[in-house]
């Protein structure tokens, strides 16, 4: 079903090098199941790497220094590494191989540093907040989550973060979160330890992705490499996308954060694993783009923006550094997750 599915929605491999991603294909099954309804019917404390030093101050924050910060109610926040001030040239910066929404290539300098978390945030971290906040998700106050089982992409009422189609430990990254939910965490980490937490703006997430490179991928554009850095769609699954020329054996689901190589800046898996939810609206090219690395929150606000593909990823266009997508605010998979972002400035 799912070949069928791919080739009569999906096409050839060109729409894939477009940039289709398992958003895409998880939205356009719900559209087929849809239609066949219709037709049948406060304190700011930050510890070194768990040293448990009582506040740095700004000034004593380094860039590739990581820290936690403290909860008032006890616990850690997640591990946040210090990236530095810089410009860099945002998106199709090869020139060619692109899809058009990432153009025109523009400059952007960020003027302060800003912490960024090292993984990207886990069942156990999102586990605390929602025992401590009592907090619902957007699946399960709704109808679950989408997920693959078996051979189809489906809405299952019972899927949440910690139910899903395949096993999950502690340090996996939480999925099956919509941007609302992302949005809760963030907020709630803030309070928790009296510091600005929030979502990546679309600008540090690719800066922080590239740290300094300007290939597709923060190593490089060898995609037979792409197994030593990004849990990705690769050979050790039977999607019809897959990598041929590499294998991780992890197969068709997520893998424990920092498993693979982390970039230049010391963060892992902001090529693949799960797709992550950053700040800004969408817009269809850069055009009118901030250049100061804030969000851009005009635009279709109803859509957000989502950076890095997953473990699921059709072919490795979408792992790479400039690729873009996006999904309505509600929406939540089991490829989709988030990671924070600090402001240095309390
Ligand atoms: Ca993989
Ligand atoms: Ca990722």
């Amino acid at each position: 079903m799912r070949y069928w599915f791919i080739r009569k929605f999906m096409g050839d491999n060109k729409m894939f090098r477009e940039g289709i991603s398992d958003i895409a294909i998880m939205q356009l099954f719900h559209f087929r199941r849809s239609m066949s309804v219709v037709m049948l019917a406060g304190v700011m404390i930050l510890a070194q790497a768990g040293c448990g030093v009582s506040y740095v101050a700004k000034n004593q924050l380094t860039p590739g220094q990581s820290f936690r910060d403290e909860l008032a109610s006890g616990g850690q926040g997640p591990e946040m590494v210090v990236i530095p001030a810089g410009r860099f040239r945002m998106g199709c910066v090869s020139g060619r191989d692109c899809g058009d929404d990432e153009t025109p290539v523009h400059e952007v300098s960020i003027a302060e540093p800003f912490a960024i978390s090292k993984y990207e945030v886990t069942r156990s971290e999102f586990g605390r907040f929602v025992a401590q906040a009592g907090y619902r998700t957007t699946a399960e106050r709704g109808r679950g989550c989408y997920v693959w089982e078996g051979s189809e992409g489906i809405e299952k009422s019972s899927a949440r973060w910690n139910n899903l189609g395949f096993d999950q430990s502690d340090t996996h990254p939480v999925v099956c979160v919509s941007w609302d939910d992302a949005v809760a965490y963030v907020e709630w980490l803030s309070s928790g330890t009296g510091v600005s937490y929030r979502l990546p703006s679309e600008a540090e997430w690719e800066y922080a992705a590239r740290s300094g490179s300007t290939t597709k991928y923060h190593f490089g554009d060898d995609e037979s490499q792409l197994c030593r850095y990004a849990n990705h769609a690769d050979r050790s699954t039977d999607l019809p996308w897959r990598n041929e020329s590499c294998s991780d054996g992890v197969g068709e689901r997520t893998a424990e954060v920092g498993s693979y190589q982390p970039n230049s800046f010391g963060l892992h898996d902001m090529h693949g694993n799960v797709w992550e939810w950053v700040q800004d609206c969408w817009n269809d090219s850069y055009v009118g783009a901030p250049s100061d690395g804030s969000a851009w929150i005009s635009g279709d606000c109803g859509s957000r923006i989502l950076r890095g593909g997953s473990w699921f990823s059709v072919v490795p266009w979408v792992l790479r550094a400039a690729d873009r997508d996006r999904t309505a605010t509600g929406y939540r998979s089991g490829s989709l997750g988030f990671r924070v972002t600090r402001t240095l400035t309390p």
